[in-house]
């Protein structure tokens, strides 16, 4: 009676820790993001609706009820305290004191075999209904895009077949086979015919598909040489955070560009005369403002950061006096003067190099011809159904990639390194519209954790006729053309601006 005392008392504590726990978790632990109910929906994967806000409902007392024992987290914990027992092999002890055997290890383990046989088939062919229609998809707009599709299906298709079948021997076999008292194992070493059976058919099958794969990735990446005839282009330059297209204008002539000459009003660096001479002179401007700062760092400017800092001590605005106090201290221990001679050296660099292009004749030459000024910039791409089209790329900052699902093309867009991708769009936005919904639009997107607004940074890419893509880049503007003809006036009034801010910037 003792002992029956003892145990009922030792199985309800058992009982509030692991429910203690349990609830405690699930108060921690949100696993409401674990729900498939949203997949259900079947909205669109990408376009104008994806990723939607959803505010999703106040708890009502029962769900938060509900919630309180969280049963996924429940019995997760009872799994887990088990496994801990086995650990600690408390029947073990409980044999040795009892003098009988009070669990059958080898049956545990036998009919653990079976459920997690049973539990992993279902969660596998949950996997493939609730998520395989994003990774068997059909659906592709681009000619190539149904290659990649089928040959997506097939691996998996077959390995799929392989998988059912070793799990189901592997786990049935431990099932089927567990140990029996007096029964010997039988010693099986070595058999030609099945080494032979399990290395050449999946050699053959590999052969085929890695074979297969080649093909298409000839066909992929040498789409642009294999063509004979004109193939449309445009150029995507890549920026944290988003995208601009650029198009030639009409001499059908893609102007020179250079990372060197970008500037606030030239943000793709073309090669446009005016506009380098312009950023040229900024160039200079900056470097005497940066120049008589250094001259006045120790003197005019740290009076002027002290007094700040009296002024804001004045009115208690302790956020402003921080950061003076942040400013006052780079001064003092020498940061600003070591950022402002590393600044003054980059720009010198900067103005050394375009010069490098400017003076030699030849250089020269080649790269402000007349093509730029007429280039247009775009902020959406439209491309024509059924004509190849080149996508080049460039970035003006860090490395991103241009990910374009619905056509099953990405390419990474490295800054000093121009990438491109040809491909075949097949299918127009109308027609992927009317096959989704009316919200859905094409989307060129950034693949590479790029920054904080990463996940913002995309461009509507439009598929249509060659007729209306004409229409589309009729309305579009070239930044230069209209600038070539007014460039006394606005260059005049730019140097003003930038040198009355400079002035201001100096007497800081
Ligand atoms: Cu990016």
């Amino acid at each position: 009676m003792n002992t029956f005392f003892k145990n009922t008392l030792k199985i309800a504590l058992a009982l509030v820790i692991v429910f203690t726990a349990a609830s405690f978790m699930s108060d921690v632990i949100d696993i409401s993001g674990l729900s498939v109910e949203h997949l259900k929906a079947d909205k669109p994967m990408f376009g104008t609706a994806e990723y939607a806000y959803d505010p999703g409902q106040a708890d009502t007392p029962e769900k938060t009820l509900a919630s309180k024992v969280n049963w996924t987290i429940l019995i997760f914990v009872i799994l887990m305290v088990l496994v801990l027992a086995n650990a600690m092999d408390i029947s073990k002890y409980t044999a040795k004191i009892t003098g009988r055997e009070t669990v059958n290890q080898t049956n545990v383990n036998k009919w653990m075999m079976l459920i997690f046989l049973i539990l992993g088939f279902i969660g596998v062919i949950w996997e493939y209904i609730y998520h395989g229609k994003f990774i068997l998809m059909n659906n592709s707009s681009s000619e190539h895009g149904v290659d990649y599709d089928s040959m997506f299906s097939i691996t998996l298709i077959l390995t799929s077949i392989v998988f059912f079948m070793t799990q189901f021997l592997l786990f049935m076999f431990s099932f089927m086979y567990a140990h029996k008292e007096g029964k010997k194992a039988l010693y099986y070493a070595h058999n030609n015919r099945l080494e032979l059976l399990w290395t050449f058919i999946p050699a053959v099958v590999l052969t085929i598909l890695v074979l297969r794969g080649h093909q298409t990735w000839k066909s992929v990446v040498y789409a642009e040489e294999n063509h004979k005839g004109k193939i449309n282009s445009v150029e995507v330059f890549a920026y944290q955070f988003g995208w601009k297209a650029r198009y030639a204008g009409e001499d059908g002539i893609m102007g020179m560009s250079d990372y060197k000459f970008i500037s606030g009003t030239n943000e793709l660096g073309l090669a446009v005369k005016s506009e380098v001479d312009m950023l040229l002179e900024e160039l200079k401007l900056q470097i005497i403002a940066d120049e008589e700062t250094v001259k006045n760092l120790n003197t005019t400017i740290l009076d002027g950061l002290m007094a700040d800092f009296a002024a804001a001590d004045g009115v208690k605005n302790y956020k402003s006096m921080e950061s003076i106090q942040k400013k006052i201290d780079a001064v003092k221990n020498g940061d600003r003067l070591s950022d402002l001679k590393e600044s003054i050296e980059r720009k010198k660099k900067q103005i050394e190099r375009i010069l490098a292009i400017q003076n030699d004749e030849k250089i020269f030459a080649s790269t402000f011809t007349p093509a730029a000024i007429d280039d247009i910039i775009a902020q959406e791409i439209h491309i024509a159904k059924d004509s190849l089209v080149t996508f080049n790329f460039r970035s003006k900052d860090i490395i991103h990639s241009a990910w374009l699902p619905h056509f099953r093309a990405q390419m990474n867009v490295v800054p000093g390194m121009p990438t491109k991708f040809t491909f075949r769009p097949t299918k127009s936005t109308a027609e992927a519209k009317a096959e989704n919904d009316e919200e859905f639009d094409y989307y060129l997107y950034c693949n590479k954790i790029c920054g904080v607004s990463h996940y913002n940074m995309k461009i509507k890419v439009v598929v249509e006729s060659q007729a209306e893509v004409d229409a589309w880049l009729k309305t579009q503007s070239s930044p230069f053309m209209k600038k070539t003809e007014v460039v006394p006036a606005i260059m005049n009034d730019s140097l003003q601006m930038t040198n009355d801010t400079l002035k201001r910037v100096a007497l800081r």
